[in-house]
């Protein structure tokens, strides 16, 4: 806490809404970084030492070493769901709390898993930019770029948390046969509800028209999605990422698509992202959109939202709605 002020003392390590921040400027002292400017782990780390919490997104990874200067630190709270940013062993043993944000970007991340599935499959932007460059001469029945289709197609879920499944409750609306693979079997009455079957991960690679992936990505799951995993699926599948970039080997993915042995992808998160590998640029067969899943004004809103409320209780010493059990 600050001595003159007693206010906290809290990083806001990348731009929010203005009106949010002011908010937050009434209950705290504020470092904010409305340029967004990306920190250096160094920087980072100084910037650590006297505060009392940090308010941070999933581009900031943070470790041992931006924790052993950081002796105020109680909470690190980040604006995602996903927390692989983060080196949990590192925290407790720093004895540090972390939370996410959860439920709140639920609907609006599979709003735009199933959009960017659909946009794949029925080669929205791929035929969009067949028509700017000219290639529109004539209506043709077969001479155009043929899509696959997505209702009565079978979807494969790679990971049925809470976004897997309102992806999966989606797709019944398209008639469509879901599968999922998940590392625990959702109950009957769940799996009921989201009109989805448990299958083995072999299963869903081979028998998938479509397979979205949604898992949290662990150590466990780097680059689950390669070379051996592609040869897999169908010619004709497609393979839609909305995880983490991590998960997928991008080289063998780029590999297969350009030898066409998958019908095409659709990406929004890359392994060094915001940078995306020329690989991926040159292919027409792919999608990319720039980690742009939860980006609704409504949704992110909500995100900072809650990650200031678990980051103030966790201040306060009370259980923070969010926190991360490690
Ligand atoms: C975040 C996300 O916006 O919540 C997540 O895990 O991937 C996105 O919704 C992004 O990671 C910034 O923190």
């Amino acid at each position: 806490m600050s001595e003159k002020t007693q206010k906290p003392k809290i990083l806001v390590a990348r731009s929010i809404f203005p009106d949010i921040l002011e908010r937050l400027q009434e209950v705290a002292e504020v470092e904010s970084n409305q340029s967004d400017r990306i920190w250096e782990p160094e920087a980072l780390r100084q910037a650590l030492v006297d505060k009392d919490a940090a308010i941070i997104t999933g581009s900031e990874p943070i470790g041992e070493a931006h924790l052993k200067t950081a002796t105020h630190l109680k909470i690190i709270s980040n604006i995602a769901v996903g927390y692989n940013n983060l080196d949990l062993a590192a925290l407790k043993a720093a004895n540090i709390l972390a939370t996410n944000t959860p439920d709140v970007l639920t609907e609006t991340t599979a709003d735009f898993g199933f959009a960017l599935l659909m946009a794949t499959a029925r080669r929205v932007t791929e035929t969009e930019h067949w028509l700017r460059a000219g290639h529109w001469k004539k209506f043709s029945i077969c001479d155009t770029p043929l899509a696959m289709d997505i209702h009565h197609s079978n979807l494969g879920i790679m990971g049925m948390g809470r976004i897997g499944q309102a992806i999966a409750k989606r797709a019944s609306g398209f008639s469509m046969n879901v599968m999922y693979h998940n590392r625990s079997r959702l109950s009957p009455d769940l799996e009921q509800e989201c009109g989805a079957r448990y299958v083995d991960r072999d299963t869903l690679l081979k028998e998938s028209d479509h397979i979205i992936l949604v898992m949290p990505y662990t150590p466990e799951n780097h680059h689950l999605f390669g070379e051996k995993e592609l040869s897999l699926m169908k010619p004709t599948a497609t393979l839609i990422n909305i995880a983490r970039g991590g998960i997928v080997d991008e080289l063998a993915l780029a590999k297969a698509l350009k030898e066409k042995r998958i019908f095409a992808a659709g990406i929004d998160v890359f392994e060094g992202e915001p940078t995306v590998r020329s690989e991926l640029l040159a292919l027409s067969n792919v999608v990319l959109s720039p980690h742009i899943a939860s980006a609704t004004e409504k949704t992110r809103r909500a995100m900072i939202e809650l990650a200031i409320k678990n980051c103030l209780a966790g201040l306060a010493g009370l259980a923070p709605p969010n926190l991360i059990v490690y």
